[in-house]
């Protein structure tokens, strides 16, 4: 696993209908009203406090052999409860849909029980918490397969790079392609996840439709080869993302749904689409038009360089704002950048990844401008509580 990789920063703004009067300004006041991160934000159908999230962070410490979450998680997520939203770590929907120790899946009874854990934990210290429903597709391996069998991805693709499983250090291998009704099984997993995360008591999900993982092993044509509904143009490579949102909607209806989207991220070694803005401009329009309650963006590569060329967010961001669907921001935000960019009006919500790691309180540290504690790389995959519910708060 790639220790390096620390993920997400993001912060979240809104439609002007939901803006919050600041509590020193007045009616006939001149100045005009401006947004900050602590303001509270009406997400679709959830409220949120306010506009700094936790963004989803990988951390392993699912239970073995089950794959559920556990007390410990759910302690976890109950300490950064202050956050306006937690999106769950990536919890696969299937066990096919899993490629590495540790993380949690969101399938079965035992691990709907252990997200039960979590959602009462984070409710009763007045949080919100939505579960991001992952396939990692190709980015897999035998190991972690039923029966070891091949990882599946929209063609046969070699993501190349190495990961570690119950047998060490292991080459990732070429994955075989979905057959149609196999798509379509897995499209029915969207919802039976969505339907264990609802049972659960979840306020809504997010679908994982970034970083190189299932998803967008469909969006991208550098990956995407076939001839079938599900490849070609632009409109059958983002059918698949397209139909787990609306399995998420039939259980959550549309304004409890999010996803995450990285339309120019490098990560896990995926090829960029030959045109970005074509690909992601039409998925961002279907989003739209559904008027999800978020759609939660990577800017730039994902925990790297905010290089945002390729894809027009300030474009999708004007979308998905007439449409009334909020844009969250996230990578590489500190303190500075995420304030200016609410100022801006550039998005409605920042998520925060590594600073939640080693900050559970992050919210109220932002809001006085108080230091914020180095989270330790060495534990971010690792087990137990050390470098996972011991960071202090301030
Ligand atoms: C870090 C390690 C493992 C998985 C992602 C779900 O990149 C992940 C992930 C991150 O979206």
């Amino acid at each position: 696993m790639n220790l390096a990789r620390s993920v997400a920063i993001e912060l979240a703004h809104f439609a002007p209908k939901f803006q919050v009067r600041p509590a020193f300004q007045f009616i006939n006041s001149t100045q005009p009203f401006v947004t900050t991160l602590f303001d509270p934000i009406q997400l679709g159908d959830i409220h949120c406090a306010n506009r700094i999230f936790m963004a989803p962070l990988t951390r392993c410490r699912a239970t073995p052999g089950t794959d559920a979450p556990n007390a410990l998680i759910a302690e976890y997520y109950a300490q950064r409860a202050s956050a306006g939203l937690i999106v769950s770590e990536a919890t696969q929907i299937v066990p096919q849909g899993k490629g590495y120790t540790g993380t949690p899946g969101i399938y079965s009874v035992q691990q709907e029980a252990g997200w039960k854990l979590v959602a009462d934990a984070v409710h009763a210290k007045g949080g919100k918490i939505v579960a991001q429903l992952w396939h990692v597709g190709a980015i897999s391996h035998p190991d972690f397969q039923p029966a070891g069998a091949l990882p599946v991805s929209s063609s046969p693709y070699n993501p190349g790079g190495t990961t570690y499983t119950q047998n060490g250090k292991q080459e990732r291998v070429e994955a075989r392609p979905l057959e149609l009704l196999e798509i379509h099984h897995l499209i029915a997993g969207y919802r039976h996840s969505a339907e264990v995360a609802k049972r659960a008591g979840l306020d809504g999900v997010e679908i994982h439709s970034a970083n190189g993982y299932l998803l967008e092993q469909f969006l991208r044509d550098s990956i995407n080869k076939r001839t079938d509904e599900f490849g070609g143009s632009v409109e059958n490579r983002i059918r698949f993302a397209v139909a787990a949102v609306d399995q998420a909607i039939a259980v959550f209806g549309a304004g409890r749904v999010g996803i995450r989207l990285s339309p120019v991220s490098a990560a896990n070694a995926a090829m960029r689409d030959s045109d970005t803005q074509a690909t992601y401009g039409a998925l961002v329009d279907a989003l739209a038009a559904r008027k999800i309650a978020f759609v939660h963006f990577i800017e730039g590569n994902t925990g790297g360089a905010r290089e945002l060329a390729g894809f027009d967010f300030a474009g999708a961001k004007k979308t998905l704002t007439s449409a009334g669907v909020a844009y969250v921001g996230n990578n590489e935000y500190d303190r500075t950048l995420a304030m200016a960019s609410m100022k801006l009006g550039n998005l409605d919500a920042v998520a925060f990844g590594v600073p939640f790691i080693s900050n559970p309180d992050l919210p109220e540290r932002l809001r006085s401008d108080a230091p914020l504690n180095v989270a330790d790389t060495k534990t971010f995959y690792s087990e137990g509580a050390n470098g996972y519910t011991d960071y202090p708060s301030f």
